[in-house]
């Protein structure tokens, strides 16, 4: 069946009956799945190598399949390739930058950042081969008619987690970089008024000389609460 805008359709139910996983397979999955997780890291170096579009395509697939808000689906994933758009993202993000870190952070916020050696400038905007311009669709335009998005912000943290997860586990590097204000990514990619950037993800292989900061998670008793 093709896409069609959700509202005004009937309540239409189909039979849903995944194969039934063995326990001993869920254990083995959850633990394989949580080591391999637990290795992903924020990469600020990238290599410039090249990158089967394909994989960036199908973790953007996987993202899609995100849960929404009403099942509205209300994402648009820019991928950016072109060299001379990513150099105009760069040189606007940075110019917004500056003015943060000269002095709109904060002294409170400027010091939470110190321990991930962030800075103004955004090389990885120019060096990692693919961006994704990740918006957020505020409602559906269907020509002057509005119908309002619902749970906008919590459907598409959801599938920029898939997105990390699924290109994470495909063998990629990400960042989350969110430069503030982000209007700039509208008019630079000329995207629609009922969409607002919610982040910009460098997507590729780490530099070969990339450096993390040395961050700790917290141990699992600190984030479970059973009840
Ligand atoms: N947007 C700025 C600052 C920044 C803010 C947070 I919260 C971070 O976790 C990291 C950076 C920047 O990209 O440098």
């Amino acid at each position: 069946m093709a896409w069609a805008p959700i509202h005004d359709q009937p309540y239409h139910p189909v039979p849903y009956r995944p194969v039934r996983v063995s326990a001993d397979d869920s254990l083995r999955t959850a633990a394989a799945l949580r080591e391999k997780m637990d290795q992903r890291r924020t990469v600020r170096a990238f290599s410039s190598d090249p990158v089967p579009e394909q994989v960036v395509v199908d973790a953007i697939a996987v993202a899609a399949t995100a849960p929404s808000g009403a099942h509205q689906q209300p994402w648009t994933f820019v991928l950016v390739t072109d060299p001379e758009v990513r150099a105009r993202i760069r040189e606007a993000a940075e110019d917004e930058e500056r003015v943060s870190y000269e002095g709109r952070l904060g002294d409170q916020w400027l010091s939470a950042l110190r321990p991930l050696g962030t800075d103004m400038h955004k090389p990885h905007l120019t060096d990692a081969p693919y961006l994704i311009v990740v918006f957020e669709q505020r409602f559906y335009l269907d020509g002057e008619e509005h119908h309002k998005h619902y749970y906008v912000d919590e459907s598409v943290g959801i599938a920029v987690g898939m997105l990390l997860t699924a290109l994470h586990l495909a063998g990629l590097a990400a960042l989350t970089h969110t430069p503030s204000p982000m209007r700039f990514l509208s008019d630079v990619l000329g995207r629609p008024r009922n969409e607002k950037a919610f982040a910009v993800i460098p997507v590729g292989y780490p530099a070969a000389d990339a450096m993390v900061p040395d961050l700790v998670r917290k141990d699992l008793d600190q984030v479970i609460v059973r009840v």
